[in-house]
């Protein structure tokens, strides 16, 4: 009897032991939707007119969601990786106890994030597998098989034009409420890709005030206390306004024969693989961060908490499809040795990083190696592609499709926009003739000049500049230009970031309502000196702030014969 119970305890203790070191070790290598074949991550607005794709997908991100939060492999903790809580994932340490794993500002920007987006389209899909099979068995759970097969997380692109009569932000992402099939027949549910609600919201990982309160991913807060809701309308104006610049822009990215890392990441010079003052979709990016999440600190707004609302997903994958399609065009150039900007999770400033760097936390198989930059250049390794890759793609079919969507339109009359509403006219200029320059405003800042995230909005008109609220209505704005920061008073000096806003579109509209005479170097310029405001916003500020003197600001107008304004007011 006692030989027995020693012997059954000693058994217990290794079992007890294996376990232990199964679970302290297990490894989830990141496979992405793989075994189904490779297709396309859809347009959102496409994806939703396949019903039984689209219904699975809102299901399924409606179970992915409700997931414990416990589980690696549930939204919160494929989310978390981000920012917040700033805690390892997948048994990778860190080495900084603040910040996520993610690099922003950085050469690795837009490789890592995309073993980031399979990994979060892998978990997704387990679950879309596991509602089709509680699907009757039969002709339906077929149909809603091979649904799933082809079923890819969707992008949202915010640079191409509506369809006509929509918004640039569609409604997939704004209604509140959606129906769907589900296994026990028709239901309306929360829609989730309108908010992620916390279950239950963890006050210890959330930092601070109001993310302690808020229990659920909100999008320009209307306040900063438990009662905030989303802004909504807002969302949608300001992305309106925004829509002509980020397609012009994107346009200029596609169209620019330049190397990855001078297209890829918005940091300029300390080494950082890019020393050309220039625009890049990680600046493009971080307007649509700014927008969605408002200054009013929602989600959105912060690195820290960005991935925790649902667009943020349709968002990355949009800036996946840019790079996915820059790579395709000019396949010689991709990630070049660049020193790190700021300190993350993984990694400290200063650290040179390459296309040979491990891409944590994101295990590449059981062994304990990861996702290398290298290795994941063609997305089909994860099981997708992208609408325009398919089909045989060549490099003139990319370039007409880009052309498409993006080459910026010559203003007719029917686009015309009065500026100037009244009487007042800009006709103290002389005549000139008229020419073909592209005109840009040139944004080189401070990242950390304000100590987190601010936005430049630009105007050509007259605005009430002290409604913000007003602005995405207002024809004088031309668009803005956001720097994305940590949050938490994370500062480090000497870190500049440069984008573009393009302004041509602007001008020629307001040549051909007569408030400017001519498009001409000289004309421009002195309309600009006289016209040209801008306000800079910063986070936990209702209204804009005046520009501030520690912001380095250099606007130019044109490129040829810059011009250099101080702060309004300074
Ligand atoms: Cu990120």
């Amino acid at each position: 009897m006692l030989v027995f119970t020693t012997h059954s305890s000693g058994l217990i203790g290794l079992i007890w032991i294996f376990l232990f070191f199964q679970n302290a070790f297990s490894i989830h290598p990141v496979t992405g939707r793989t075994g189904h074949g490779v297709h396309p991550r859809l347009e959102i607005r496409e994806l939703a007119k396949d019903r039984d794709q689209f219904n699975l997908y809102l299901l399924g991100l409606q179970r992915f969601q409700a997931m414990d939060q416990n589980d690696m492999l549930s939204y919160y903790q494929i989310a978390g990786i981000h920012g917040r809580p700033y805690k390892e994932y997948d048994g990778v340490p860190g080495v900084h106890s603040s910040g996520g794993y993610c690099p922003h500002v950085s050469n690795m920007f837009m490789p890592w994030h995309r073993p980031f987006l399979a990994l979060f389209e892998e978990a997704l899909l387990r679950k879309v597998d596991e509602i089709v099979d509680q699907f009757p068995a039969g002709a339906t759970r077929n149909r809603y098989r091979s649904a799933a097969d082809k079923l890819r997380v969707p992008f949202w692109d915010w640079a191409m034009n509506a369809p006509q009569g929509e918004n640039v932000v569609p409604r997939q992402l704004t209604d509140e409420f959606v129906s769907v099939t589900s296994p026990n027949g028709d239901q309306t549910i929360s829609n989730p890709l309108y908010s992620y609600k916390f279950n239950p919201l963890n006050t210890n990982d959330m930092g601070g005030y109001p993310y302690t309160v808020w229990q659920n991913t909100l999008r320009r807060p209307t306040s900063r206390d438990g009662n905030a809701k989303s802004n909504t309308q807002q969302f949608v104006s300001m992305m309106d306004s925004n829509q002509k610049s980020l397609h012009d822009r994107m346009y200029g990215l596609f169209t620019r024969a330049a190397p990855f890392v001078e297209v890829s990441t918005e940091c300029v010079g300390n080494g950082c693989g890019n020393d050309v003052s220039h625009d890049s979709f990680e600046s493009v990016h971080d307007v649509i961060h700014i927008i969605s999440g408002g200054n009013t600190g929602g989600h959105m707004y912060l690195l820290d908490f960005s991935a925790f609302d649902p667009v943020f997903w349709l968002h990355h994958a949009n800036v996946d499809r840019a790079m996915a399609l820059f790579n395709f065009l000019y396949p010689d150039t991709y990630v070049e040795p660049g020193r790190q900007t700021q300190d993350n999770f993984q990694w400290s400033r200063g650290q040179v990083k390459n296309a040979w760097t491990p891409l944590k936390p994101f295990h590449s198989n059981s062994n304990g190696d990861f996702w290398m930059a290298k290795d994941i250049k063609d997305p089909s390794v994860f099981g997708y592609t992208y609408p325009e890759l398919t089909n045989g793609a060549t490099t003139s079919s990319v370039r007409s499709a880009i052309n498409r969507l993006y080459q910026p339109q010559s203003s007719s009359s029917s686009r015309r926009r009065s500026l100037f509403p009244g009487n007042s006219t800009v006709s103290v200029y002389t005549n000139g003739t008229g020419s073909d320059r592209e005109y840009m405003l040139n944004v080189v800042g401070e990242k950390f000049a304000l100590g987190g995230s601010y936005a430049i909005y630009f105007f050509l008109g007259e605005c009430d500049l002290e409604d913000m609220s007003s602005w995405g209505d207002c024809p004088g704005f031309v668009g803005a230009n956001g720097v994305l920061a940590p949050s938490g008073g994370v500062t480090m000096n000497g870190t500049t970031v440069t984008g573009l806003v393009p302004i041509t579109s602007a001008l020629h509209d307001l040549h051909l309502g007569g408030y400017l005479d001519s498009l001409d170097e000289d004309v421009v310029e002195a309309f600009l000196s006289l016209r040209l405001h801008w306000v800079v916003v910063k986070v936990r500020s209702n209204s804009g702030t005046s520009c501030q003197k520690s912001l380095s600001n250099t606007i130019e107008g044109g490129r040829r014969n810059p011009h250099r304004r101080s702060c309004p007011g300074t």
